[in-house]
């Protein structure tokens, strides 16, 4: 698979709470690190996400009143997974993992900023209706195909890859360079859906 001007590597997530010893550890999360770092050479255009939440967001368990982490709330927007208090904006949490190293030009979208509403996804926040603006960007660049790889494949990525696919965009999640949370099934139900929308699963070989 060549890569060409018109792609764009999307790396979601790659932050200290969702790697080992992290708020929200998903196992083996470093490990994408190196993968994306090798990848990213090949690519003139690439994009970081980074979960950005207030201390006081609804996705916090802490912030609702006897409920556990990995319970879900009904809100205004729909069912809510709650999650343990992480990458809280200007923590250690937050910051990319120390050894992420995306050199040349980058743009970092930050989202779940907003205390009332949460955003799995680099497209739309989790009312699947307010945009971040990137969609807007990758068509005023003329980016056709976006790869993604990073954390939680099951969420952030997941939903990132859906909704690049949905807006007609060509889509190719880098398997190897993911890793779930998997909840209740959820990195199944992932598969299936990225086979159900023409989205392309491959290794990160396939790419250098
Ligand atoms: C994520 C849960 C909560 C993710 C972010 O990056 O997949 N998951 N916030
Ligand atoms: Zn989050």
């Amino acid at each position: 698979m060549k890569i060409s001007g018109q792609d764009v590597l999307l790396a979601i997530d790659v932050q200290n709470d969702f790697c080992t010893g992290g708020a929200l550890a998903v196992p083996g999360g470093e490990k994408v690190v190196p993968a994306i770092n090798r990848i990213a050479q090949g690519f003139a255009n690439v994009v970081l996400t980074q979960d950005w939440h207030p201390r006081d967001h609804v996705s916090f368990a802490a912030n609702h009143a006897a409920r556990q982490p990995f319970e879900t709330v009904e809100l205004d927007y729909g069912t809510q997974v709650l999650w343990p208090t992480h990458c809280v904006q200007g923590s250690a949490g937050a910051e990319f993992h120390r050894d992420l190293d995306i050199v040349g030009p980058s743009l970092v979208v930050r989202k779940g900023f907003r205390r009332g509403i949460d955003s799995y996804s680099a497209f739309y926040e989790n009312d699947r209706k307010t945009p971040t603006g990137l969609l807007g960007y990758l068509r005023e660049r003329e980016l056709k195909t976006v790869f993604v790889a990073g954390l939680a494949l099951d969420f952030c990525v997941r939903y990132s890859a859906e909704d690049a696919r949905k807006a007609g965009l060509e889509v190719v999640v880098i398997e190897d360079a993911c890793r779930g949370i998997d909840l209740d099934g959820s990195v199944a139900a992932t598969h299936r859906s990225f086979k159900a929308l023409g989205i392309a699963v491959v290794g990160f070989e396939a790419l250098l």
